[in-house]
């Protein structure tokens, strides 16, 4: 039977992604708005003594400026009102607003209030808030996750927030791709593949059309804890609303032959977000299946479960 996502989904089954993820999140959502705010307040401090996390950068700023001036001007009891919508995915316009925003504008958004709510321009968490006996029990599960699954968290949380409606989606402008002589090259111990050696120096390098002409035209990326997106256009998309400047520093890999005359590839390694650079280095696989032509048919991009799994190449 020929590859279909789906099968292909299965690729290097023993790869062991970072579970605890999925299920702090799911925990999470079980709390109360209130609960919810206040721990995410409470982690993010504790990680701020650790990690730093980067300014945003000012194009997602200016896009969630008139929701975050409206907001300022409210009275404090109607910004923690909003806060708690958010979090509670009620339709409001706000949560409308938000939803159609890029995860990199949530974050941004949620930064500058962050920072607001710290010098008591915006409601604070009330002095002396306490967490409810599940929701300490959360916060605890996060402090024991390392920190790409701890910041992995919070990403997703706040990504989860908002009320999704049809509205137009809003994500910051595209850069344009590094200078070629700006750029950089892998070199991936084990794996000599040309398309794959592609695939992680023109994500690194922004160069989104040249690596969309890698893919098939029905080829898939699966970003970790998601289901596949499908297609050339949906994925070029995600490239260009969802991973610029990404520094993927991928480590080992193993190259074998599959059916019909695929090859599948997987890779681990590191990669940084520009939100915390070189502070945090998450611990990735990437499964790749490409075509007899040496195209992309599907990679799964995975937050593996810990340091140990870097090592794991077994098919
Ligand atoms: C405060 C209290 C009230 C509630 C809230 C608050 C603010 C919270 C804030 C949180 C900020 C969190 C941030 C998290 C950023 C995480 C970024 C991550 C990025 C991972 C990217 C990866 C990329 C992998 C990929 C690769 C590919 O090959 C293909 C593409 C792709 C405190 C006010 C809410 C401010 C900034 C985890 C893994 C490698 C799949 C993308
Ligand atoms: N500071 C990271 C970003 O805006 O993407
Ligand atoms: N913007 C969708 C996601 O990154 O999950
Ligand atoms: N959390 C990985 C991504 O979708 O960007």
């Amino acid at each position: 039977m020929p590859f279909t996502i789906d099968s292909a989904r299965g690729i290097f089954p023993d790869t062991l992604s970072a579970d605890a993820v999925p299920a702090t999140i799911a925990r999470f959502s079980q709390l109360k708005a209130e609960d919810q705010l206040a721990l995410i307040w409470f982690a993010y401090l504790e990680m701020g003594t650790t990690i730093t996390i980067a300014a945003p950068g000012a194009a997602n700023m200016v896009l969630a400026e008139r929701t975050l001036d409206e907001i300022r001007q409210m009275p404090s009891l109607q910004q923690s009102q909003v806060m708690c919508d958010l979090a509670n995915r009620t339709d409001t316009p706000i949560c409308r607003t938000y939803a159609s925003w890029s995860a990199n504008i949530k974050l941004g958004f949620w930064y500058q209030l962050g920072q607001w709510m710290d010098k008591g321009i915006v409601a604070p968490i009330p002095e002396g808030y306490k967490l409810s006996a599940n929701a300490s029990a959360v916060l605890q599960a996060i402090r024991d996750l390392d920190p790409g699954q701890q910041i992995t968290v919070l990403r997703n949380a706040v990504v989860d927030m908002g009320y999704e409606s049809s509205s137009n989606r809003v994500a910051e402008p595209v850069v344009p791709p590094k200078e070629v002589a700006q750029r950089s090259q892998v070199s991936i111990e084990g794996v000599t593949n040309a398309t794959v050696l592609s695939y992680m120096d023109n994500l690194n390098a922004n160069d989104f059309d040249t690596l969309i002409q890698l893919f098939t035209e029905d080829g898939a990326l699966q970003p970790p804890f998601q289901k596949p997106i499908v297609g050339r256009s949906a994925v070029l998309r995600f490239f260009q609303e969802d991973c610029q400047n990404l520094k993927l520093m991928p480590e080992r890999g193993v190259t074998e032959p599959a059916q019909d005359g695929y090859t599948q590839i997987k890779v681990t390694g590191k990669v940084q977000t520009p939100w915390f650079g070189a502070n945090v280095g998450m611990n990735m696989a990437w499964r790749f299946l490409l075509d007899p032509q040496g195209k992309i048919f599907f990679v799964a991009i995975d937050l593996l479960a810990s340091p140990k799994e870097l090592l794991n190449l077994a098919r």
